[in-house]
């Protein structure tokens, strides 16, 4: 049996062994009605070959049809109901960036600290996954906690899970996506909270993403139009994050992270209602992991951070 290490393995296992349980009762059934049917009408038997008999009726018929239906329907509404909770990220997790190219794994910690085809996190503590890719499309899957997230070019998507067993678990990449695909593998590891300290102090810390966001932030020239005292009209970035936004074609959105991406890579696309479309497209001028930085400025400006850095 795989071995099992998050607080959705469980429930996805579950759903598993019943279905497996529930194939096996089918295949038997069915299996030994074909095995039977086959020796008794075989060339030359005897056996009775007229109309149906009475009992079989058309009652019986749609009887079975509808159970058989309820049974699916039952199943679709459980396995469903089990792992709903999954897809609702958790507002309070430790949060980490991952940027999948051809071919491996780059992943970032909230305090800066950087990984390639490799992951350390605390065991205990929801740990979400903002993740984009820089080429093509690849998945972040791990057999160990049941997760398995296709990782997009062009998107953010995200996943999330709570790790409950120290210990080192196969990252792969499930999604083929090139010559090294196979390659393209790492490694999660999961410690107690204190050791995961200890471990993240002893790290080369970079500056923290948002850090690192606020210098791209005025490198690009954002901040010429962003910033305070700007002359070009823009709007004012801080307390955006997930607030709805009025778009000039008079629909609304929320400011999620794909649309703070959106805005800096295709700005043109979703023109904040009330402004000109005069901002320029940084597609191709900003690297995926500079977006995710600016993303993760432009959030930490809702919690009160000062502008000018
Ligand atoms: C030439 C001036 C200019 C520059 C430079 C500029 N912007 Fe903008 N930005 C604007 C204007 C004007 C808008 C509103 C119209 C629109 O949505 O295109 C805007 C909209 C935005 C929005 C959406 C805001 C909202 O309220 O929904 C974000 C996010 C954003 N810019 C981020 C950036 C980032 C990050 C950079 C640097 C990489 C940048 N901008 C550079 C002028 C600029
Ligand atoms: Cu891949």
């Amino acid at each position: 049996m795989l071995e099992s290490a998050s607080t959705i393995a469980p429930s996805v296992d579950r759903i598993f062994w019943v279905l497996v349980g529930l194939s096996v009762v089918i295949m038997t059934v069915v299996g030994t009605l074909v095995l039977s049917f086959a020796i008794k009408y075989r060339a030359g038997t005897k056996a009775y070959r007229g109309p149906l008999p009475d009992w079989m009726s058309r009652e019986v018929e749609i009887g079975w049809t509808v159970a058989t239906l309820f049974v699916a329907l039952f199943v679709f509404w459980w396995a469903v109901s089990a792992q709903l909770p999954h897809f609702l990220l958790p507002k309070r997790a430790l949060e980490i960036h991952i940027v999948a190219k051809q071919w491996m794994w780059k992943a970032q910690h909230p305090e800066g600290v950087r990984e390639i085809d490799a992951l350390h996190i605390p065991q205990g503590v929801p740990v979400r996954l903002e993740m984009t890719s820089q080429d093509v499309i690849h998945s972040f899957g791990v057999p160990a906690f049941r997760i398995k997230q296709d990782v997009l070019p062009g998107r953010y998507t995200a996943t999330w899970f709570e790790a409950t067993k120290a210990g080192d678990y196969h990252l792969f990449c499930t999604e083929y996506c090139g010559t090294d695909h196979a390659r393209m593998t790492g490694t999660i590891t999961v410690m107690p909270p204190e050791s995961y300290a200890t471990w993240l102090a002893a790290q080369p810390h970079g500056e923290d993403l948002a850090g690192e966001g606020a210098q791209l932030f005025t490198k690009f020239g954002c901040s010429g139009c962003h910033g305070a005292g700007a002359r070009v009209p823009a709007p004012p970035l801080a307390g955006l994050y997930d607030r709805p936004v009025t778009l000039a074609d008079g629909s609304t959105v929320t400011a999620d992270e794909d649309y703070l991406r959106t805005s800096i890579l295709r700005p043109e696309a979703q023109v904040v209602a009330g402004y000109p479309s005069v901002m320029p497209s940084y597609q191709g001028v900003a690297s995926e992991e500079q977006v995710v930085a600016m993303v993760a400025y432009i959030k930490a400006l809702e919690q009160g951070r000062s502008e000018a850095r």
